[in-house]
Order: structure tokens, then sequence, then C-alpha cells
């Protein structure tokens, strides 16, 4: 978990042996549109909207930042670095951040 360019130090795109056993990890995830994708469904909007709060912070925290659509208790998460113009190891990061925090929320 050390893919970083050389000469600026941001994440290079993850080679696609690299990505398979990251996704190996992440089982509810999985590469849609070149994004690293989850869909979330909470007990509620309130469920829904906390998760997306503590994320939100995590990401801020990490200056790697979602793409990310609610609607109620429903919220479709899209990762990539867009500076890699693909998917690396922060997005990796992001999607263990978020599963931590996802089962502090009540789920449906
Ligand atoms: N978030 C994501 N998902 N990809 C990026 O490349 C990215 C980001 N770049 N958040 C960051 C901000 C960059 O624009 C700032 C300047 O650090």
């Amino acid at each position: 978990m050390s893919q970083t360019s050389a000469s600026t130090s941001r994440p290079v795109k993850l080679a696609d042996e690299e990505l398979a056993l990251e996704l190996s990890k992440l089982r509810a995830w999985k590469v849609e549109g070149g994004k690293l994708h989850r869909e979330y469904v909470f007990a509620d909007f309130v469920a829904a909207f906390g998760f997306m709060a503590s994320a939100a912070l995590v990401a801020q925290a990490m200056d790697h930042h979602p793409e990310w659509a609610n609607v109620w208790n429903k919220v479709r998460v899209d990762l990539m670095t867009h500076d890699a113009a693909g998917i690396t190891v922060l997005d990796v990061k992001l999607a263990h951040a978020m599963e931590e925090l996802a089962v502090r929320q009540p789920l449906k």
C-alpha cells in the first residue's frame, strides 16, 4: 500500500492485479465505470445522512473526496482519484473507512 509516484508523492493508479487483491478485501464493492462503487442501504434518511456526515469528515481529513448521491435511505458511492485518472490506494483507504463508519449506523 505504498503506491506513490516518486516525483509528486501522489498515489498512482493501481495495477489490475493490485486492484483485484484489494477488491477481494472489499466484498461489497465493485468496479463500475472505472470507479470503486458501492450502494449502502440504511434504516432511514437520518442513518444515511449520519453516515455521510461522518464520512465527509474522514474524506476532508484525507483531502480525498467521494462522488456520492443520497436518495432517502440509500447512498451510492463512487471513488476514484482524479489526479491519477483511476483507482488508487486512497480510494481503497476511503472505502475501508466508509465500511467502518457504515456499521455504526442502523442498516436496513
Ligand atoms: N479527491 C479525489 N477523489 N480525487 C482527487 O484527485 C482529489 C480529491 N484531489 N480531493 C484533491 C482533492 C486535490 O484537488 C487537492 C488540491 O488536494
